[in-house]
Parts: C-alpha cells; sequence; structure tokens
C-alpha cells in the first residue's frame, strides 16, 4: 500500500467523521441586538462560521436560536467579534 492511497484513506475518514458530527440547537441571549439589521448581521456572522447553520434572531427577546455543527466556542467567539457578546 502506497503512502498516498492512505492518506486519501484519512481524508474519506476525516470527511465521514465531519458529515457524522450531530448539530445541536444552541440558545443565546444577545442583548446588544437591537433591531432586524442586528438579527441579519448575526445571521450572516454565523452563516460565515457554518454555512449551513439555521439561524432564528429575535431582536424583541434578544434570543438567538442558532442550529450547527459549529463548536459553541466558535459561535460565540464570532458573535463577540462582530460586536455582538452573549450574555451568560
Ligand atoms: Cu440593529
Amino acid at each position: 500500500m502506497c503512502e498516498r492511497y492512505v492518506s486519501v484513506i484519512l481524508l474519506d475518514l476525516a470527511k465521514l467523521f465531519i458529515l457524522s458530527r450531530k448539530s445541536m440547537t444552541l440558545q443565546l441571549t444577545v442583548p446588544n441586538m437591537a433591531c432586524s439589521a442586528c438579527a441579519s448581521t448575526i445571521t450572516k456572522t454565523l452563516q460565515a462560521v457554518d454555512a449551513n447553520a439555521s439561524v432564528q434572531a429575535d431582536p424583541t427577546t434578544k434570543l438567538v436560536s442558532v442550529e450547527t455543527q459549529a463548536s459553541e466556542t466558535a459561535i460565540k467567539e464570532a458573535l463577540a467579534a462582530a460586536g455582538y457578546p452573549v450574555a451568560n
């Protein structure tokens, strides 16, 4: 078995691992979300982290619900960097 063949197998395994990762739904409170433009920015920010993320952002309740395969840490860091830190 040549090295190239082994690396192809490893790549396939990595892809399988990523595809089999379960997505989870995070419920976050984002106090800085004031209007629908904020909600739109938040949605775009999260979809830049995970293009397949499903995001619901409500400026009235300040709640962001995001279904994603990205980690909670990655999501929170992206929001903070965009000016929308998550409240604890
Ligand atoms: Cu706004």
